[in-house]
């Protein structure tokens, strides 16, 4: 009896693991049709979370992200942030960076990015 238990137990972390992986592969399905949740984004909620972002980034708080902070994936387009070319990005460096990045995608400069902007904005 404990061993069919065991068995029915193994079964169903193998099927939960099924499931995981189908969940996983409809994310990337996702991802590669460009699908993207709709959502609105004022300037003030961007600005916040890039503050937070800095502060995730900035690994040894020394209110700088230096070369070996930044993320693999961003790392040119993070870099580009830095704007006296002393090889990291300062707090003010990073959110007049990103504020900029944020109007570049706001089209219609009501403060707002939609999915629509951010999408259309990915385009060009
Ligand atoms: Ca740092
Ligand atoms: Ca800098």
């Amino acid at each position: 009896m404990r061993v069919m238990i065991g068995a029915a137990f193994a079964a169903g972390l193998i099927l939960s693991g099924c499931s995981d992986k189908k969940a996983a592969n409809a994310q990337a399905d996702a991802k590669a049709a460009g699908f993207v949740p709709p959502s609105v984004t004022s300037r003030l909620d961007y600005g916040s979370a890039m503050e937070r972002r800095f502060r995730a980034l900035d690994r040894n708080g020394d209110d700088k992200i230096s070369k070996d902070e930044l993320p693999v994936r961003n790392a040119s387009r993070l870099l580009a942030y830095d704007r006296n070319k002393d090889g990291s990005i300062s707090a003010i460096e990073f959110s007049e960076g990103s504020l900029a990045r944020f109007d570049a995608m706001d089209l219609n400069h009501d403060g707002t990015v939609t999915t629509e902007e951010r999408v259309a904005s990915r385009g060009r």
